[in-house]
């Protein structure tokens, strides 16, 4: 088993975004693009050698192939060990666990989260730091560097080695060590979470349906709600990870996940419905007859997660992205604890985190998390869920209309235009930025803006600043918009504005979403020129 030395070329655009690089399948499928990516994070983080890392995906196409490469990269880059899931599988967040747990020096992730996979669709890898988190921007930017002047890079020549077998094996010098995906996640939810008390709850007749989406979360949903808490079978639906994802979108929300939400809509539904994306870090939250936005369900879980033994001693604080509604602030606010708004991307919350300023954190995207691991997770947050379900004994619906009773409601929804041409949508962005100055005063379909400017952010426990943020637009009443483009789409552009209407606690509570958004909608449409821009009249989708 030899050590070989290939040199290469730099590839453009090796540029991580908002969660690592992510290609079209077959870019990473080229000669050597995956190598010299692999190769530029090692050089970036100061090399491998003597290092232990954590390695495992979402199982979508290539998956296995890419493992196989990484493992031979880190054993000619001089790695001690990898700790890799079983047949390559690893949930984000799970793998965020073994990062902390075996006190690794960083783990690579191989995920397109939420895009579909298969040969003519999407694939990702990331780099997650020590603490378990997405590598924070100073890193992706030292990897960027990295890539662009990379003309090397090192692997064995060997076989490739079985990813089904748990136990250890060699590589040259280094360890491999398979793990059981499961396990180590599954004891952590048992230290947070009262499963005793879900256990009869269900026992009790509380029915739950829980949609993997051909994804990774199956096989950790079936030990956790069909094996610990005694939920019958057939109760994880679409529970074998599938390297397509059955052709679908695993994309936890009302229109990928269309069949869940009929059936809480229907008669003779669940009480609860959840599901997980790709790699495990998204939930969606459905109870009879009712959908719980991102937003409520971030604001819902820290007003009463005093309830789950993990967090009965409170909050130290919330923090939540900046396109998210502000519905947690309010709930920040009486429980007198900071709330924290950070860019889009779970890489910023690392630091909040493990400097103790926040225990919840949250994203519209259907992100939620915890200071338990460093990455969004998707069966944590259906679990303290069922958790508050399960002590408070009553529905979703009446939680969350008992929570806006108590807190106001903030109405909201992302519209999202996908593949729109880079150019325009650039322009776009830059000719609204220019005449943010300009805006406050501005009447538009009823509302008159108050403030607008380009998000930025300070990182309040390292100075770091991050810029161009996305722009938001406040309008009188507590209305907002926000603009901004994706950093995880794979082609074209896709333009994100995100709606939000404040309601307070004597208002109307329950009016539908889109119809209570429709004059901010139209008036950031007016003032970006959307229509005229895009051609789009309406938004590929609607969250
Ligand atoms: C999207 C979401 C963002 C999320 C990111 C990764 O990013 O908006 O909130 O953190 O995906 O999620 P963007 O740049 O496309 O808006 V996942 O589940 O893909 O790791
Ligand atoms: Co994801």
């Amino acid at each position: 088993m030899s050590r070989v030395t290939h040199s290469c070329t730099p590839f453009d655009g090796q540029k991580p975004g908002t969660s690592g690089l992510r290609k079209k399948t077959r870019v990473f499928m080229q000669a050597h693009y995956l190598e010299c990516f692999v190769q530029s994070i090692f050089n970036a983080i100061g090399g491998a050698k003597g290092k232990t890392f954590v390695i495992g995906g979402d199982g979508r196409y290539f998956n296995a192939e890419a493992i196989q490469t990484i493992l031979r990269m880190a054993a000619a880059n001089g790695a001690h060990r990898a700790i890799v899931g079983q047949n390559g599988l690893l949930s984000t967040p799970a793998a965020s666990n073994l990062i902390r747990q075996r006190e690794t020096d960083g783990g690579l992730i191989l995920s397109a989260s939420h895009n579909p996979g298969g040969i003519d669709e999407d694939f990702g890898l990331k780099f997650n730091t020590a603490n378990g988190g997405p590598a924070p921007e100073k890193v992706t930017a030292a990897m960027y560097e990295e890539t662009k002047r990379i003309s090397e890079y090192h692997t064995l020549d060997a076989q490739d080695i079985d990813l089904g077998s748990i136990g250890e094996t060699r590589l040259g010098e280094m360890t491999v060590e398979i793990v059981d995906p499961v396990e180590d996640y599954t004891a952590l939810m048992k230290t947070l979470f009262d499963f005793d008390a879900i256990r009869a709850h269900i026992a009790g007749g509380f029915s739950l349906k829980f949609d993997a989406m051909h994804a990774v979360t199956g096989p950790y949903a079936k030990a956790i709600l069909e094996g610990a808490l005694g939920a019958p079978a057939g109760t994880v639906l679409n529970g074998e990870p599938k390297v397509d994802f059955g052709k679908g979108h695993p994309d936890p929300n009302p229109i990928w996940a269309k069949p869940l939400v009929d059936m809480v809509m229907a008669e003779d539904g669940p009480d609860f419905a959840a599901a997980s994306d790709g790699d495990g870090d998204r939930n969606m939250i459905l109870g009879k007859r009712c959908y719980v936005t991102p937003s409520d369900s971030l604001a819902v879980l820290a007003a009463n997660a005093h309830l789950a033994p993990g967090y009965d001693t409170g909050l130290a604080g919330v923090a939540r992205s900046m396109p998210t509604s502000q519905a947690a602030d309010r709930v920040a606010e009486k429980l007198g604890i900071e709330c924290f708004e950070t860019p889009t991307g779970w890489k910023f919350f690392g630091n909040l985190l493990d400097a103790g300023r926040a225990t919840l954190c949250g994203e519209e995207s259907a992100g939620t998390g915890s200071d338990h691991v460093r990455e969004k997770d998707g069966l944590w947050a259906v679990l303290l869920w069922l958790n508050i379900l399960a002590e408070r004994k009553a529905s979703v619906g009446e939680i969350l209309l008992h929570h806006w009773q108590t807190y106001g409601r903030n109405y909201y929804s992302r519209h999202d235009y996908e593949a729109v041409d880079s150019d325009t949508a650039n322009a776009l962005m830059a000719d609204l930025e220019a005449r943010l100055g300009e805006l406050p005063g501005t009447e538009v379909h009823g509302l008159t803006v108050t403030k607008a400017d380009q998000f930025a952010y300070h990182d309040p426990v390292d100075g770091s600043v991050s810029k161009n943020q996305g722009i938001r637009i406040f309008f009188e009443g507590g209305s907002r918009a926000v603009l901004r483009l994706s950093g995880t789409g794979t082609e074209g552009a896709t333009l994100r504005v995100y709606l939000e209407r404040y309601m307070p606690a004597e208002g109307a509570l329950t009016i539908e979403t889109q119809t209570a958004l429709r004059e901010v909608a139209a008036a950031v449409a007016e003032l970006s020129a959307l229509t005229a821009r895009t051609g789009r009249e309406t938004p590929d989708v609607m969250t």
